[in-house]
């Protein structure tokens, strides 16, 4: 194998493609954005990931990557190909319908010999019940004449390149021929590869996000709880996750991002019928509320010190969806904002990483932001967030209150500093 077809230039198809592509294969990407096949041609990268940009320019400017709207023609001339497009879940069902034209396009490029990867996340069967017979449709068998596996994608944004060639790879094909044939191209890029059947690695990769949504979900339940009982819950975590078989996650202003707000509904949907599996909703439920209680949060802080909401001016820092990414997909930025803005608040917002509002104003800096501020909402953990200089940004607000989603300070230094601090979990005596 040597030359391979990308389909779907987005977060995990542009990281996947320049990784293959520095490795010495001879890539094609393909999207339906002639913007993204501009960029890669021109050897600019459009996502904002560690190493991915001098990996993506070096590989243009030796041939081994460009890009192109013409799927058909790069899957005839592939060896394989890899399918990363987007999955989205509406009302609980996974909407396959842009997994589908990728398959199309595949099917009018297919040829004996074709290895087709489905990485993109899918409810278990999707593989080998759908993509199977629609693939077998062009008159080849799989297995006999091209090989099919599902490879889920592992990538968290932000470590993309690194997660891409060092975190263990789940390969499922639907025969164990397709599943020889992935393991072989996989195997040059990354030597941790572990072999199952196609529906198998489906279901993995929803029971891993399902995992993490759960987990942060009790997080999240501790918080509430410790918020009724005066205790404060990161200490809580931090001393129950000393024991030796205990990993509590980290409660939060709210669980953003492409994969944990829609995976756990994939995992329900297959799961109808089963006994027990309203948990994983009710997880995702709490969830969905943390933005919500953040926003009561600020309600508190500011009628505690006789502020109205209606009149106050709010800095939120972070618009991403979690700390250190541009990403704003899931937000909870989102419902934060828009929720103050709809109590009348006037909210600024302040993210070195992305220019997104979701329709506050922005500030270019962050002391820009909190001028005059009543209050400081942080949602994102931003690890330059921690460096802030509380001391001088105290003096340009006009309350020096502090309402922590993501426990980025430590309560006791900022209440040192002047502040009156509330926070996620914070159930202690807050004011000073
Ligand atoms: N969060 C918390 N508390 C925590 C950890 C995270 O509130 O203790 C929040 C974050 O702020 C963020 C959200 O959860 O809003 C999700 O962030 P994340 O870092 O947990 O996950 P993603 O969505 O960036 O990436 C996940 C990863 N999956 C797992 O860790 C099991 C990644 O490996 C997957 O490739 C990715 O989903 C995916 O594409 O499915």
């Amino acid at each position: 194998m040597r030359r391979i077809a990308v389909i779907g230039l987005g977060y995990v198809g542009l990281p996947t493609a320049v990784v293959f592509a520095s490795r010495g294969f001879e890539v094609v990407g393909v999207d339906v954005d002639v913007n993204k096949v501009r960029a890669v041609n021109e050897g600019r990268c459009y996502i904002r990931e560690p190493g991915l940009p001098e990996l993506l320019k070096d590989a243009v400017s030796r041939g081994l990557l460009r890009a192109t709207t013409n799927g058909v023609e790069a899957v005839k001339e592939a060896d394989a190909v890899i399918i990363a497009v987007p999955t989205p879940v509406e009302r609980g069902v996974a909407d396959l319908s842009y997994l589908r034209n990728a398959l199309k396009v595949v099917r009018q490029g297919i040829h004996r010999g074709l290895l087709i990867i489905i990485e993109s996340t899918v409810p278990p069967g999707t593989t080998a019940g759908f993509a199977k017979p629609f693939l077998e449709k062009s008159g080849l068998r799989v297995e006999e004449d091209f090989c099919l596996a599902h490879v889920p994608e592992r990538i968290a944004p932000g470590r993309a390149v690194e997660e891409l060639l060092n975190v263990p790879r789940v390969v499922g094909g639907v025969g164990p021929r397709s599943t020889e044939k992935a393991v072989e191209l996989y195997s040059r890029v990354n030597p941790n590869l572990l072999s199952t059947d196609a529906t198998t690695a489906e279901f993995v990769k929803l029971a891993e996000n399902t995992f993490r949504d759960l987990n942060i979900a009790y997080a999240n339940l501790l918080a509430l709880i410790a918020e009724k009982l005066g205790i404060d819950v990161y200490e809580a975590i931090r001393l129950a996750n000393t024991h030796p078989r205990v990993d509590i996650h980290w409660p939060g202003a709210g669980v953003g991002g492409p994969c944990l707000t829609k995976d756990p509904y994939m995992l329900v949907k297959v799961g109808e019928g089963v006994y027990g599996v309203e948990l994983i909703e009710l997880a995702r439920g709490i969830n969905e509320y943390m933005p919500q209680h953040t926003v009561e949060i600020v309600g508190k802080a500011l009628s505690d010190n006789g502020i109205d909401i209606g009149r106050a001016k709010i800095a939120i820092l972070g618009v991403a969806y979690k700390g250190g990414v541009d990403d704003v997909r899931g937000s909870p930025a989102k419902v934060i904002i828009e929720e103050l803005r709809k109590l009348g608040a006037d909210v600024v917002v302040f993210d070195p990483y992305t220019d997104e509002t979701f329709g506050a104003v922005k500030a270019d800096s962050v002391e820009h932001a909190v001028e005059g501020a009543d209050a400081m909402v942080i949602v994102t953990d931003h690890p330059e967030f921690r460096q802030l200089d509380l001391g001088k940004l105290g003096k340009l607000m006009k309350h020096k209150i502090i309402v922590d989603g993501r426990r980025v300070f430590e309560p006791h230094t900022v209440i040192e500093k002047g502040f009156r601090y509330y926070g996620i979990g914070f159930g202690r005596a807050i004011k000073i």
